[in-house]
């Protein structure tokens, strides 16, 4: 049950804050239906995220790598933004500065009308060439045994998930901004995320650092629930239209 006194604490200094910067994961799109990637139902055919979602499982064998994306792709377009990714945008449109910085490539956030935003993993809804580096949108699904795989629509060569793997480094125009972001808030969120992919997950560190005032919302704790101000254990899609509810 969450404890009145200090969710609405939260809120007066969430209310008051000129500079927001927000940091979700995974867990923001669960109560959409998205399968998250550390929790038991985040696997796929018992792969873990790690183990296709790097250069060298595509290298390999793209087939299957494809077939995964394919199956995320499937799940997503089924999927509609939830109350967490709704207030999200709400709190977007009346905060003065404001970034929301998403681990997430599901594109439920700017579905939600989410406007000042980057994505530091990338899209899953876009193509980029491993040849030319040309980037298409794609929402094809079907990549099932024998299905010809996308190719470039410039050079005709293979093409890959625009998204970030393990290994590779995050866009630099989306994580400068994050940081500066994390660096100059007031308050900083970090909702529906275990925190333990770096860099994303220095953010939250470094907002507190420079004197932020850290809140967290997860389903459970972090290595952030010792050092946040505010840590509300539940359901995003449940807390967060509390947190900023009406927010004036
Ligand atoms: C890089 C691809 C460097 C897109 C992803 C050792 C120590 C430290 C770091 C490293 C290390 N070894 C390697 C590294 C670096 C590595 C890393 O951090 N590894 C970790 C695992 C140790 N990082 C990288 O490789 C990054 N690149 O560092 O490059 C470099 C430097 C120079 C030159 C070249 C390279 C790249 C990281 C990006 C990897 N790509 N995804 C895709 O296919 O989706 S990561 C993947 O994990 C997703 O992007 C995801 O967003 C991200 C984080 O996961 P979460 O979003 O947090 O999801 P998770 O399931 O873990 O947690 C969900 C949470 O929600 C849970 O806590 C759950 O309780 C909660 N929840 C569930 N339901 C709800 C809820 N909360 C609220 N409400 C609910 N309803
Ligand atoms: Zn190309």
């Amino acid at each position: 049950m969450l404890n009145n006194d200090s969710i609405n604490q939260a809120r007066e200094i969430l209310r008051k804050a000129q500079r927001i910067a927000v940091l979700t994961g995974a867990g923001i799109s669960a109560e959409s239906g998205v399968p998250t990637f550390r929790d038991k139902d985040g696997l796929w055919r018992k792969f873990s995220a790690s183990e296709l979602a790097n250069p060298e499982a595509f290298r390999t064998n793209p087939q299957l790598v494809w077939e995964w994306y394919g199956w995320r792709r499937r799940e997503m377009l089924k999927a509609k933004p939830n109350a967490g990714h709704f207030a999200l945008a709400e709190l977007d449109k009346r905060a003065s500065e404001f970034l929301l910085i998403t681990q997430n490539v599901d594109n439920l956030h700017r579905r939600a009308g989410s406007q000042r935003m980057v994505e530091i993993h990338g899209n899953i809804f876009r193509n980029r060439c491993t040849e030319c580096g040309h980037i298409e949108p794609d929402e094809s699904c079907d990549f099932d045994e024998g299905g010809t795989l996308p190719v470039c629509g410039k050079c005709g060569a293979m093409a890959r998930v625009d998204v970030v793997w393990f290994g590779e480094q995050l866009p630099e125009k989306e994580l400068t901004a994050g940081f500066h972001a994390a660096e100059s808030c007031d308050v900083f969120i970090s909702a529906g995320t275990s925190a333990v992919v770096y860099p994303a997950a220095g953010l939250p560190e470094v907002a507190k650092l420079r004197g932020a005032t850290l809140i967290e919302v997860n389903l459970e704790p972090t290595h952030l629930t010792q050092i946040a101000d505010f840590s509300f254990i539940g359901k995003s899609g449940e807390i967060m239209p509390i947190l900023i509810g009406n927010v004036e």
